[in-house]
């Protein structure tokens, strides 16, 4: 996947992506990753970006002019991207979103700074919003990164053959259960004996129990939309009767 970040903070990505999985990945061409400095692209005398809002209030807003310009340099050369504003009115990035946008051969993803966009530009240049949470950041790179690093996971590749995005299994409807390494023992606290059983279907049980039970402690909502087994449900009434104890 091609992917190219309308930016006035280029600099931002470097490190994020030459590390770990998703400089992985860059370095073995399952992903590109190019940033377009939007101030490279500004016509004004000073290589301005931003100008005060029409209709007066506080803040800056990022001008027409350089953005246009630069998308219409990018698009040139990717000319089937979808082109994605990341904002916070936009539509919240979700696994399912993730797997789609996973699927399109290239991004072009434009980031805002400062109070946000000259709505002409978003209008003319991009093809939809999306936003990363119901929170207000200081500008779209962090989020730009949330959904680069998010989607990368869904790319044939990107995780090694041992770490699947979701094995389409039931795993991905809960909570995470604990893991643990070596030591086995450290500061007086041990790994639970039964990971050390080398009892398999006794492992894949006791994972199963405590992810049920941490859905059930932090995310009770999420258990109205998992995919549960009768077993499972067996455990939740187990919980349920432990946690009303004492
Ligand atoms: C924050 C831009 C607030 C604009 C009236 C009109 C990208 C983001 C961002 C930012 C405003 C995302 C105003 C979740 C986020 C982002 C910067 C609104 C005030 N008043 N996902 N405009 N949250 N945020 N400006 O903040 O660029 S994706």
């Amino acid at each position: 996947m091609k992917i190219n970040i309308l930016t006035i903070f280029p600099e931002m990505f470097s490190a994020f992506r030459s590390v770990s999985i998703i400089g992985r990945a860059v370095q073995s061409g399952l992903l590109e990753i190019a940033c377009t400095d939007i101030r490279a692209f500004s016509a004004s005398k000073h290589k301005n970006t931003d100008d005060y809002p029409f209709g007066g209030g506080a803040g800056m807003v990022m001008m027409a002019q350089p953005i246009m310009d630069a998308m219409a340099s990018v698009s040139a050369g990717l000319p089937g991207a979808r082109r994605i504003y990341l904002g916070p009115r936009g539509k919240k990035l979700t696994t399912a979103l993730a797997r789609e946008l996973s699927r399109e051969a290239e991004l072009i993803l434009l980031c805002g700074h400062y109070e946000g966009v000259d709505q002409r530009a978003l209008d003319a240049c991009t093809d939809e919003e999306i936003s990363i949470g119901d929170y207000i950041l200081t500008g779209g790179e962090l989020a730009a990164m949330v959904l680069v690093d998010c989607v990368s996971r869904f790319i044939p590749g990107v995780l090694g053959s041992t770490e699947s995005p979701e094995e389409e299994s039931f795993s991905d409807d809960l909570l995470e259960y604990p893991q643990y390494t070596r030591p086995r023992v450290i500061r007086e606290m041990a790994v639970p004996d039964v990971l050390l059983s080398g009892n398999h279907a006794a492992i894949r049980e006791w994972r199963r129990a405590e992810s049920l039970r941490a859905t059930a402690r932090f995310r009770p909502d999420l258990l109205d939309q998992a995919r549960l087994t009768e077993r499972d449900r067996d455990i939740l009434k187990e919980l349920k009767a432990c946690s009303s104890e004492s």
